[in-house]
């Protein structure tokens, strides 16, 4: 028999709102508990049930919090500006400003169903104009503060999405929004100077509490990597005219060189040829030197067209060009080597040259190979044989003076020779670039920047280097984005907006003639690099956060979210709280994180999979919240997803399993009326309450743990020894450890068990209940009385606890005074142990 979910959530849900049980009061709170889960993008007619996992997973955490006595806030909205709006958009043929109200309206709706405690009074929405606003004042304040710049660059493009992307939404090549394949284009570009914090949010990562494989993937994209820079001349060619040449006395006309990055400097000896970028500058400044230089040129253009995976992928075969007519000359032995143009060199990453070893190198091995340049051993190993690199560090051969050096010793004292001679310095690389900040799409934050042509050409700006450029001033902001009706991508490496005249032309702020607005909008990565310190937005009408707030709720106690935002959400919005924390702008209260860090705890939570894959609209595999909800209740879907396996891991949705939640609950539901109508039987106390005490024990550090699939089969345990037993008492505790799971029901019960008839002013929700707490001591009295035997001869007895283990026990034995005397001179060959009974040492003579 179903019980009446429908009416019960309807009616709970109301009770809520008017007694105002999930909104904290922020200034009065005396124990904050910031319990923040990642906002939903809505780009999709809802959410599936593989996101209400991830809420409920949170809240439940949130709802546990909120018994044992915190004042929790847990706030909920929308990331809905940005491509994956405008893309459903676009899909349905729709605009995406219309659409946003829709989409809001939709996922609310189902956000309100699915029980959570969410504080919907501070709820925002990332396109509203008194948020963005906001947005834009924060690009403005990185912008004078040397953060933002603008600077042409090659960057990732989606044909299909028609924008540029930055490094962390292209996966394996593809785009992180449509899995097309990802081109390489050169454009002038906003960027954030995330590489400015490589080292603080590398180093920081030890001193905060994030799942692990978190914590691995930005070790990883951030790339930390020490080496050597090193200084190869270019052999016979012209002064170079670069000012950067000409600085300083020693480099005064100094010829072109070459500078390459090498983690492996004790190789260098074994160099035979470099390998540039087809990107590198030095060809166009030698192209009168270069003999081949129509060749050159169209293998330039062929490989541009790659992307950085086709180029770089180690499986793939490795192409390359020589560059005839110019050489260059290896510092440690002064041999001319040649010069390649190849593709699997990086521009972008130290320096965008190599030095090519293929004795000691896998890549460089097969293109010399492939090319016929000399493999020469520098690097003695036991499994030395030139049929392939040798790729393990060893003892330097055919090395000059470096002979006979271990690996560490020779890149140290190579690296110091190289310096003395000024040829080359230790140096640390990080793979992780600027943050690409442009976008040339419709659906986003207007960049708040104008641009001056009147004050360019007269070299004026705010920047030096960057003439003719300057912030919308901040009295003008926001920056509106205006209708536009062909919102659609144009592909031109424009946004839509440049082909609105009215929102582009403004006066110069500088000057006042006409000049140009930005068109392009910024990531919407950067809106939700900052959403959580607008939450709490009481009273915020000409600020973006409130100090005191900040102060007193900040850093975030729990955030909760996806893995796969490992290197993007995770990493942007901890560079942002860092640089806003150094800019003075923020200040967070006391934390065990370094200061700034926004989280000092994050969870990850696991992914819900259907059939074998993970729930995702593409794979057509998604379950549908709602029809769940309607047919078994909100908290039956609360508590089957929970039930699936730890929250960490995820879990394998299957229907059927459905049907043991509901069970479960139909006999909570049962067991409570029979309460209601019986007289209690009595019991016996002593043996109840140690497992009650156990109970409460179990579930409460499962859910600190978020093991809420452990806490769950306990509380089925419990339920079962309650139908045996009937207690109005214990009664009462299961509903308060059942609350966080199931709140609609856990509420009913406790309603119908304290008052027969609830009037809304006197309203108590059980969610403000009190926790249970369990005794410990007296779980540790549950004790027996080991015997101890020597021989099979009784020689002593010790109160232990119960649930002694063998290793425990023996223990015990070896420190009695009393055995202490049998065991003497003996040599203990065997011990056989009885649980909560007996332990017996065999002994012989020594
Ligand atoms: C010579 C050498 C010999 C290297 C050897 C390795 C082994 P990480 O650890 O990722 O920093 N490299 C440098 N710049 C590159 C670029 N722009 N594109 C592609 N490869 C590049 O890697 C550093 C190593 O990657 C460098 O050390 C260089 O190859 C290569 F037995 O230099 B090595
Ligand atoms: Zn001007």
């Amino acid at each position: 028999m179903p019980y009446p979910f429908q009416k019960i959530e309807k009616k709970w849900q109301s009770y809520w709102k008017k007694k105002k049980i999930y909104e904290p009061d922020f200034k009065k709170a005396k124990k904050p508990f910031y319990n923040l889960m990642m906002f939903p993008y809505p780009s999709a007619e809802g959410l599936h049930v593989g996101n209400m996992y991830a809420f409920v997973g949170s809240d439940i955490y949130g709802r546990f919090k909120r018994m044992q006595g915190y004042d929790v806030f847990e706030p909920i909205g929308l990331d809905g500006f940005g491509i994956h709006s405008e893309n459903y958009a676009l899909k349905i043929k729709v605009h995406p400003m219309k659409q946003a109200k829709v989409s809001e309206k939709r996922f609310y709706e189902q956000l309100k169903m699915i029980g959570n405690g969410f504080a919907w009074n501070e709820k925002l929405e990332t396109y509203n104009t008194e948020y963005y606003k906001w947005t834009q004042w924060i690009f403005i304040k990185m912008f004078k503060n040397d953060l933002a710049y603008r600077r042409k660059q090659e960057v990732n493009w989606c044909p299909n999405c028609k924008t540029v992307l930055a490094d962390e939404q292209v996966i394996a090549g593809e785009c992180e929004r449509c899995s097309d394949q990802v081109e390489k284009k050169e454009l002038e570009q906003w960027f954030f100077k995330i590489t400015e914090y490589a080292e603080r949010l590398l180093e920081n990562l030890e001193k905060i509490d994030w799942s692990k494989r978190i914590k691995i993937a930005q070790k990883e994209w951030i790339g930390k990597s020490e080496g050597t820079t090193i200084k190869f001349s270019i052999f016979n060619s012209p002064a170079c005219a670069e000012p950067a040449c000409r600085q300083g006395r020693a480099s005064a006309g100094r010829q072109f060189s070459i500078n390459v990055f090498t983690t492996r400097v004790d190789t260098i000896f074994g160099v035979t040829a470099l390998v540039i970028a087809p990107e590198h500058k030095i060809i166009s400044n030698l192209k009168s030197q270069i003999l081949n230089l129509a060749e050159v040129e169209k293998y330039i253009t062929q490989t541009k067209k790659k992307s950085d995976l086709e180029r770089t992928d180690l499986e793939k075969e490795k192409t390359g060009v020589e560059l005839k007519g110019i050489k260059a000359i290896n510092p440690a032995n002064n041999e001319k080597i040649p010069i390649w143009v190849g593709d699997y060199v990086v521009a972008a990453y130290g320096g965008g040259a190599v030095m090519v070893v293929p004795a000691h190198d896998k890549r460089d091995y097969q293109f010399a190979k492939k090319y016929g340049l000399k493999i020469r051993q520098v690097i003695y190993g036991s499994s030395t044989s030139i049929d392939e690199a040798f790729t393990d560090y060893g003892i330097l051969i055919n090395s000059g003076q470096f002979n006979g050096l271990k690996f560490k010793e020779a890149i140290k004292q190579i690296t110091l020779w190289l310096e003395k001679k000024q040829l080359g310095k230790k140096t640390i690389q990080y793979h992780l670039r600027d943050w690409l900040i442009s976008r040339q799409r419709y659906w986003g934050v207007p960049i708040p920047m104008i641009y001056c042509q009147t004050c360019a050409q007269k070299g004026k700006g705010e920047k030096p280097e960057m003439p003719g450029w300057y912030a919308v001033p901040e009295k003008d902001l926001p920056v509106i984005l205006p209708y536009v009706k062909n919102f659609r991508p144009k592909g031109t490496g424009e946004s839509p907006l440049a082909a609105d005249k009215k929102f582009y032309k403004v006066k110069c702020p500088f000057c006042g003639e006409i000049a140009r607005r930005e068109t392009d909008v910024s990531d919407t990565f950067f809106d939700s690099a900052w959403y959580y310190l607008r939450y709490p937005f009481v009273d915020l009408k000409t600020e973006p956060w409130n100090s005191e707030i900040i102060k007193k709720w900040f850093p975030v106690h729990l955030y909760t979210g996806g893995a796969e935002h490992a290197v993007l959400h995770l990493l942007y919005v901890r560079f942002l709280a860092l640089a806003l924390h150094d800019l003075n702008l923020l200040k967070f209260g006391e934390s065990p994180a370094p200061k700034g860090e926004p989280f000092p705890k994050f969870r990850a939570h696991g992914l819900l999979i259907k059939e074998g894959s993970k729930m995702s609209k593409s794979k057509g595999n998604v379950v549908n919240p709602d029809e769940y909800i309607k047919k078994f209740g909100a908290d039956t879907l609360r508590m089957y997803l929970m039930f699936l396996a730890p929250f960490g891991q995820g879990g394998d949705f299957r229907d059927e399993a459905v049907m043991g939640i509901v069970r479960f609950l139909e006999r909570v539901w049962v067991l409570s009326k029979k309460l209601l109508k019986e007289k209690e039987t009595p019991n016996d106390k002593k043996a109840k309450e140690i497992i009650l005490q156990k109970t409460i024990k179990k579930i409460t550090e499962d859910i600190e743990q978020l093991k809420y699939n452990t806490a769950i089969s306990e509380l089925m345990k419990f339920l079962k020894i309650l139908e045996e037993n009937l207690n109005k008492n214990d009664f009462e505790i299961f509903l308060k450890l059942l609350a966080p799971f199931a709140p609609y029901i856990a509420e009913e019960l406790w309603q119908n068990l304290k008052a027969k008839s609830y009037k809304l002013k006197a309203f108590r929700s059980i969610h403000l209940e009190k926790w249970p707490e369990y005794d410990s001591k007296l779980i540790k009295e549950e004790k027996i009385i080991l015997v101890i035997q020597i021989n099979g001869k009784v020689r002593d007895k010790i109160e232990t606890k119960a649930n002694i283990f063998q290793k425990e026990a023996e223990k015990h034995v070896l420190n009695s005074e009393k055995i202490k005397k049998w065991l003497e001179g003996e040599k203990v060959i065997k011990t056989i142990f009885v649980p909560g009974k007996l332990i017996n040492i065999v002994t012989s003579n020594k």
